[in-house]
């Protein structure tokens, strides 16, 4: 898979070459590409932003420099297997299952929104020729879509094939499921007058399997009920939560 990033701050995008996708950078499975915006410029102060028509607090990306970037990196073609992912607060939610269906793809080409957003016409232009997703991570504000970009990297290049040692401890995982993880528990068996679930030292793994089942229903109803599903029961009796 081949991962372009346009950003006017690359230094916050150096991560990519530490662990895991390093690793994926240094066997060949990932081709990571990192380019500051301003390449795209041609005025002596390197200018990428401007003030928003209509008025209002803040910058916006200017469309130019964008659009040369875009002639750039899709002048090879190869535009069919292709997403461009926008990060931006006010984009479609990022989740497992869009993890998912971006890791099918050959490329993708990640651009970075700072200030109050990216020009639009760099979206309808983008669109005319390649697939364009505008992603956010979640319901808060980040200064910028790097540190965005760099999550939904790791959650994206740990499906390719080749990437994890052992693609069962892919699928168990929460969410994979519909479900948060239960808690796990190493030896050893007490610390500090705490102990670990006597039916984790049972050897009865119906029991465990069984007890693990509950304590994720019983955590995604508790943590998230907008995961938890009414057909999750504990007990035959629906989950109810303690006030
Ligand atoms: Cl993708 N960008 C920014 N700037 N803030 C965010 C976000 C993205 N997702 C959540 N908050």
């Amino acid at each position: 898979m081949r991962l372009d990033y346009l950003t006017i701050f690359p230094d916050y995008l150096a991560p990519l070459q530490l662990s895991l996708p390093g690793k994926a950078v240094a066997s060949g499975l990932l081709d990571v590409h990192v380019h500051d915006l301003r390449q795209w410029t041609h005025d002596r102060h390197r200018t990428v932003d401007d003030t928003p028509y209509g008025g209002g607090a803040g910058m916006v990306l200017k469309p130019e420099p964008f659009g040369e970037a875009f002639d750039d990196l899709f002048a090879g073609g190869g535009l069919e297997g292709a997403t461009v992912v926008v990060t931006t607060p006010s984009g479609e939610p990022f989740t497992q299952e869009l993890a998912r269906e971006l890791a099918t793809r050959e490329r993708l080409v990640f651009a970075c929104g700072r200030y109050e957003g990216i020009d639009q016409r760099v979206l309808d232009h983008a669109r005319t020729l390649i697939e364009v997703r505008e992603v956010s991570i979640g319901d808060y504000v980040l200064n910028g879509g790097e540190v965005a970009a760099l999550a939904i990297t790791e959650a994206v290049v740990r499906l390719l094939p080749g990437f994890m040692g052992n693609a069962a401890s892919l699928v168990e995982e929460s969410h994979e499921g519909g479900l948060l993880e239960h808690p796990v528990y190493t030896k050893p068996a007490s610390w500090r007058g705490h102990d670990v679930p006597p039916v984790l030292l049972s050897g009865d793994h119906g029991a465990i399997a069984a007890w693990r089942h509950e304590q994720a229903v019983r955590r995604t109803a508790e943590r998230r009920p907008d995961l938890a599903h009414p057909s999750q029961v504990l007990d035959g009796v629906e989950v109810r939560l303690a006030q």
